[in-house]
């Protein structure tokens, strides 16, 4: 359904830096990779403030993984049938490893994992809006692929040509793993569909649910983004905020006829001389109330991340003492 192809060159936003003669050797290097619209490696001189946008947005993003297990990780043990649970557990582990492909590109601007985690424990770092709903039903395990990580590949895909090169390779093998989620979460809404009255109207309920929420994940409209224009610059991101929502809105409207579900917008239209589907206005003071700590499922999501770490401890402790008794050996062994 969603494929690289959508990463067209039309689509490019240009990478506005120019060399400055008067600018630093390194600041000069960097300018001209920019303008070549090459690629940032870990050992490369970068200014702080590149530096400071990568790591923000790559641990939001891991941060948003590692949360985002919850949600759907609570329906494991309820999953209809072994086939779904088998399908479910490969899906969440999925979403952890991402988590931990991200914290390790991070890890690669100089900051800790250690650092990240506990500014994700004392909630001064954000993780995605989306992760703060709750999921009633089985329907809502099958919204969160169609829907949650059908919005994560649009987001994600023009992601895979950034400029800094670790995380650019993290989402190649992420997008190719979101687009198996988005599938499945399509294929179990299919067979709900197909299903009784009871299972239709479940389904129905799951998509008014999250829609608009769903919408919310591509961020703040254009004109109150604040980091877009500089993201820009450096070719972190090349397809704004709502140019992303918009495309997201046009492809999911043919699968939604397909499912036979209503998207629950009575603004949603196509017009014709924008080719392109007008769609209702998004509430914004929602979304900035779920950012800001005060969604339905926040506390909760946090209090169950903070309980994992510690009860997690033991193992971490151990893998420690284990590596450090076997470079021990290694040591004893060559001398
Ligand atoms: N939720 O100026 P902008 C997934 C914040 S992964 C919370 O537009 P930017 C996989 C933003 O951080 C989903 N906060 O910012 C999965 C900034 O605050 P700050 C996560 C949000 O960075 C599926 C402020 O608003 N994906 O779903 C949100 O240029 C299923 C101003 O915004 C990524 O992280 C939000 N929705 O653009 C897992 C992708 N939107 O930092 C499990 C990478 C904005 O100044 C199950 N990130 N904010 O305090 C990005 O592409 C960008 O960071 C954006 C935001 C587009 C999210």
């Amino acid at each position: 359904m969603y494929t690289q192809s959508l990463d067209i060159p039309g689509n490019v936003q240009p990478i506005g830096a120019s060399a400055d003669v008067n600018a630093s050797p390194e600041q000069q290097r960097f300018d001209a990779v920019m303008e070549a619209d090459g690629k940032i490696e870990p050992q490369d001189w970068m200014p702080e403030a590149y530096r400071k946008t990568l790591v923000r947005q790559i641990s939001q993003h891991a941060h948003s993984e590692i949360i985002g297990m919850q949600p759907e990780g609570n329906w494991i043990s309820r999953a209809p049938s072994l086939k779904r649970k088998a399908i479910l557990l490969a899906k969440v582990q999925d979403e952890g490893g991402h988590g931990l492909y991200l914290y390790s590109a991070a890890e690669t601007m100089g900051v800790s994992r250690d650092q990240l985690v506990d500014a994700l424990h004392a909630g001064k770092a954000k993780y995605s809006s989306i992760f703060n709903y709750t999921t009633p039903t089985w329907a809502d395990v099958g919204v969160i692929g169609w829907l949650v990580d059908g919005a994560a590949i649009m987001n994600q895909i023009p992601l895979c040509r950034c400029t800094y090169g670790p995380y650019a390779r993290a989402m190649i093998r992420i997008c190719k793993e979101e687009s198996f989620h988005q599938r499945q979460g399509f294929d179990a809404l299919l067979s709900m569909m197909k299903g009784t009255q009871a299972q239709k109207d479940m389904v129905q309920q799951a998509v008014d649910r999250w829609w608009w929420p769903v919408l919310m994940m591509f961020g703040p409209s254009d004109k109150d983004s604040i980091h877009s224009g500089q993201s820009f610059q450096w070719g972190i991101k090349r397809i704004s905020n709502d140019d992303l929502r918009q495309k997201f809105v046009d492809a999911t409207v043919e699968q939604a006829k397909i499912l036979g579900v209503t998207l629950p917008d009575p603004d949603l239209k196509w017009n014709e001389e924008r080719k392109a589907h007008d769609y209702g206005a998004i509430d914004w003071e929602e979304f900035w109330r779920v950012v800001n700590g005060d969604g339905p499922c926040n506390k909760e999501r946090l209090a169950t991340r903070v309980k994992a770490h510690d009860d997690g401890a033991w193992v971490r402790e151990a893998a420690l003492a284990h590596a450090e008794k076997q470079a021990t050996r290694a040591h004893q062994q060559a001398a």
